[in-house]
């Protein structure tokens, strides 16, 4: 064989194997959840024909021309039977995409469709996209939200940037409409989620407004609003915020939703993101809260703490440190999927049940804020652990 032929039996022999690899429960246990060994999409999911050139006369060396480095934060459905991931996909160039996975199992599988999502090119300034949140909304349409970051032209500094929320629908996963961007009277919007059923007959979306693109300023934690019209996107109500940020825990630098809200019985319940400040940067964790059935605007629990943290080697890659969540999925038997990422670098399951997270969410206490009261919380388990141990 040739040296072409030789390297793309291998190339291909990887995927297929990496495609077709069983997944299994990992052995550490916290009750809540059961997270998975492998992830189930990295870069090495992204098909080898969206990286190689795979004609022999351009590509004698069967080298990568457009290689994957990363694919991680997804949104997540489940569908007729079938579990879709819209994975965050960034090329070597650091920009982002969007691309289908389906599989029939949730935690392996997963395969990409041939081609990625092809956003409509309707925001000229739009430099980079990610992070899609896809809504099944009672309207019928399947909507994705998504951050659509523009260089920031009023700043000499060439970091700076504005994110906005940009939306598209779809019946199919195939077709994508591009609506125009969420307007807000917020400069910065990133981390929108678009509520599944309307609120006063109105579109609702969970906001989190931010003074700067990396700053929060002003913004006081993860936001409800409401919107006439959704193809003319503003949010016409008060942003009020639901989940505030609050000094020393773990949303003390930043928020927002994540995951779809997921209803249950005892209200809807929300896996967001906190970010706190740390000499070694700043460390994303995945947490939980939840709203009132009838005004999912009214926070009604607030499990103490962090959810889901980086374990092990999730705590390295690309932004080291970090979880992050934006899609969760729930099956007729009231399974739950949570698809989360670690590090910027490949995206992960864990699975729990609607019967565990309400439990998880409704009777883990809420972070009493001070030491002294956090040791007094946890002197009460062990004081009524030992009484019963010692009986
Ligand atoms: C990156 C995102 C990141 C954001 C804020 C963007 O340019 O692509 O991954 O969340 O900046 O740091
Ligand atoms: C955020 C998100 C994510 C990313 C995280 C950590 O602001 O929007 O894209 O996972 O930063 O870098």
């Amino acid at each position: 064989m040739s040296l072409f032929e030789d390297n793309k039996k291998r190339v291909i022999d990887d995927y297929e194997r990496l495609i077709n690899r069983k997944n299994a429960v990992a052995d550490c246990y916290n009750g809540i959840y059961d997270r998975y060994v492998n992830p189930v999409l990295t870069a090495d999911h992204a098909p080898y024909f969206w990286k190689y050139d795979m004609d022999p006369k351009t590509n004698p060396y069967f080298m990568e021309r457009l290689g994957i480095n990363a694919v991680l934060n997804s949104g997540a459905l489940y569908m007729n039977g079938k579990y879709y991931l819209v994975a965050r996909v960034e090329g070597n160039d650091r920009k982002s995409f969007f691309a289908v996975a389906e599989s029939d199992k949730p935690t392996e599988g997963f395969r990409f469709h041939d081609y990625p999502v092809l956003l409509p090119d309707t925001e000229k300034e739009e430099t980079n996209v990610y992070d899609m949140r896809l809504t099944q909304h009672e309207d019928g349409w399947i909507y994705g939200v998504f951050c659509s970051e523009s260089k920031d032209k009023d700043s000499n500094d060439l970091s700076a940037a504005v994110a906005q929320a940009g939306i598209v629908r779809t019946k199919d996963l195939k077709t994508w409409e591009r609506l125009p961007n969420l307007k807000s009277k917020s400069p910065q919007q990133r981390n929108v989620v678009l509520h599944p059923e309307f609120v006063d007959g109105k579109y609702a979306f969970y906001t989190r407004p931010q003074d700067d693109f990396i700053q929060t300023g002003s913004g006081g934690g993860v936001c409800f609003g409401l919107c006439e019209d959704i193809n003319n996107p503003v949010i016409c109500t008060e942003e009020v915020v639901i989940s505030p940020r609050q000094y020393h825990t773990i949303t003390e630098v930043k928020n927002g939703a994540g995951a779809v809200p997921i209803k249950t019985p005892k209200g809807w319940i929300h896996i967001a993101h906190g970010v706190r400040n740390t000499a070694a940067g700043l460390r994303y964790v995945i947490y939980v809260f939840a709203t009132d059935l009838n005004n999912p605007s009214k926070l009604i629990a607030s499990p103490s703490g962090l959810f889901i943290a980086p374990h092990k080697s999730e705590r390295v890659g690309d932004v080291s440190n970090v979880c992050f969540t934006n899609g969760a999925v729930v099956t007729e038997n009231n399974d739950v999927y949570i698809y989360y990422a670690s590090s910027d670098t490949r995206l992960h399951v864990a699975a729990t049940t609607i019967d565990k997270l309400m439990d998880y969410t409704f009777n883990t206490p809420s972070d009493p804020l001070r030491s002294v009261d956090c040791v007094k919380q946890r002197c009460e388990l062990i004081k009524k652990n030992l009484e019963i141990m010692n009986k």
